[in-house]
């Protein structure tokens, strides 16, 4: 078998450049280790750029966000001392829209079949071969038969787990992590949101964040130990934490009801650099992952695939190679900003185990000087709503 790029990995990294490349004429096999059913029960993101809602249009899948996407143009910010608004569009012309990463994968799935694009579901054992030569190769066992998939090139999307960063050698890669000392309890409920904006709640309990999916579907999170299981959060204790984060106004207008989902993820900064290596290229979630504080992993991951996806057109229309070659540099300047943001989000709004009296009045301080300070704000603004990169 032979394709142009292949794809290692479809979630929305891989997806979404399958599509942006196949509407540029460019052929592509996506290989998923995981049944598209598991692909697509998987509750993360909710919060897009505006840039993301473009791409969706570039891949032909914009139809379903353009109709249920609720535009935000502000987030709240509750601390100990009041509860604040910044206000985006005020502050930079711009928006997010809330969408989550279940419906966009299905919409892109949804695409992907309507243009006929061969996507291989339940491979095991993908292996990348020759990826420093002219002719790179990719191995796996689809449907009990081992396979072998020729290609110009390979994009690795295959999240932080999977195979493609490893193939890069050990003594040519960097990987700079961290790992923070909490994880972030999520839970899914069908019930109308707490309010019409997400709020971010620094509170002496630890953090709590108010999202949504739609009118009548909630996200909610809470900070929590990374020893703890989901088994340890009955619905009633959850409701009962989250509302002592919140300020009483909040809390008070909160509608509970049964969780249809609740898991713990991690927390972890992490870049490997470079991000390509030979005729291989990293986007997404295999090169870097953030924090969820500043809602940046998967608008991240889409702003890789837009760099990507113009360097392989430039390279198969124009025959110009440039842009592929510092696919990693300028992929990576612009990652180094989203850490820093998601980074400092993260410091701004948690409790550390170790955080001495000191700490927690910078912490204050910076919330006090960010809930009247327009310059702070317009920087946070920025960040949110997704730099110009
Ligand atoms: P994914 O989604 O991990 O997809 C990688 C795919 O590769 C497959 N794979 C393999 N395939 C073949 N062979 C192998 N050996 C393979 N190994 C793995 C996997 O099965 C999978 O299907 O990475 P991708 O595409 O780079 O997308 C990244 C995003 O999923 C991630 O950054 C976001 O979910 C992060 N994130 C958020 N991002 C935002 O932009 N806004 C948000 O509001 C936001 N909220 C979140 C989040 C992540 C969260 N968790 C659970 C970590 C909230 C949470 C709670
Ligand atoms: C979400 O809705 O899942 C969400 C929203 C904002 C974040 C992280 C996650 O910062």
């Amino acid at each position: 078998m032979r394709t142009q790029v292949a794809i290692i990995g479809g979630g929305p990294a891989g997806l979404l450049l399958s599509q942006i490349l196949h509407h540029q004429g460019i052929d592509t096999v996506v290989l998923e280790r995981r049944s598209r059913a598991y692909v697509l029960s998987r509750i993360r993101a909710g919060v897009l750029e505006a840039s993301f809602a473009d791409l969706m249009r570039a891949a032909g899948a914009s139809e379903r966000m353009d109709g249920k996407g609720i535009v935000h143009e502000g987030a709240n910010i509750a601390h100990p001392d009041g509860m604040f608004r910044i206000d985006f569009r005020a502050l930079t012309g711009g928006n997010v829209v809330i969408y989550g990463q279940t419906e966009l994968t299905l919409d892109l799935y949804d695409a992907r079949d309507a243009t006929g694009g061969t996507t291989f579901d339940n491979c095991s054992g993908v292996e990348l071969h020759d990826i420093d030569s002219t002719a790179p190769y990719v191995t796996f066992c689809h449907g009990g038969q081992d396979h072998r998939l020729d290609c110009d090139f390979i994009a690795g999307c295959d999240g932080f787990h999977g195979p493609s960063r490893q193939a890069i050698p050990e003594d040519r890669r960097t990987e700079f992590e961290k790992t923070y000392p909490f994880g972030w309890l999520g839970l899914l409920s069908e019930t109308p949101p707490v309010a019409d904006e997400l709020i971010y709640a620094s509170s002496a309990r630890g953090f709590a964040l108010c999202s949504m999916r739609g009118p009548n579907l909630s996200r909610y999170y809470i900070q929590c130990p990374l020893s703890d299981d989901p088994e340890d959060w009955p619905d009633d204790k959850f409701w009962r934490e989250l509302r002592r984060r919140l300020p009483d106004t909040v809390a008070e207008q909160l509608i509970s009801g049964v969780s249809v989902e609740k898991s713990i993820a991690p927390l972890r900064s992490f870049v490997c650099e470079p991000m390509q290596w030979g005729r291989l290229y990293l986007c997404g979630d295999a090169a870097h992952i953030v924090p969820p504080t500043g809602a940046k992993g998967l608008n991240a991951a889409a702003s890789d695939v837009r760099d990507l996806s113009q360097a392989f057109l430039s390279h198969y229309r124009d025959g110009d190679g440039h842009a592929l070659e510092h696919y990693s540099s300028t992929a990576l300047a612009r990652i180094w900003k989203t850490q820093r943001f998601s980074w400092w989000m993260t410091n701004l709004l948690h409790r550390f185990p170790e955080q001495s009296g000191f700490d927690q009045k910078m912490q204050q301080a910076q919330l006090n000087q960010l809930a009247v300070n327009s310059s702070a704000q317009r920087v946070f603004a920025e960040n949110y709503v997704g730099l110009a990169l």
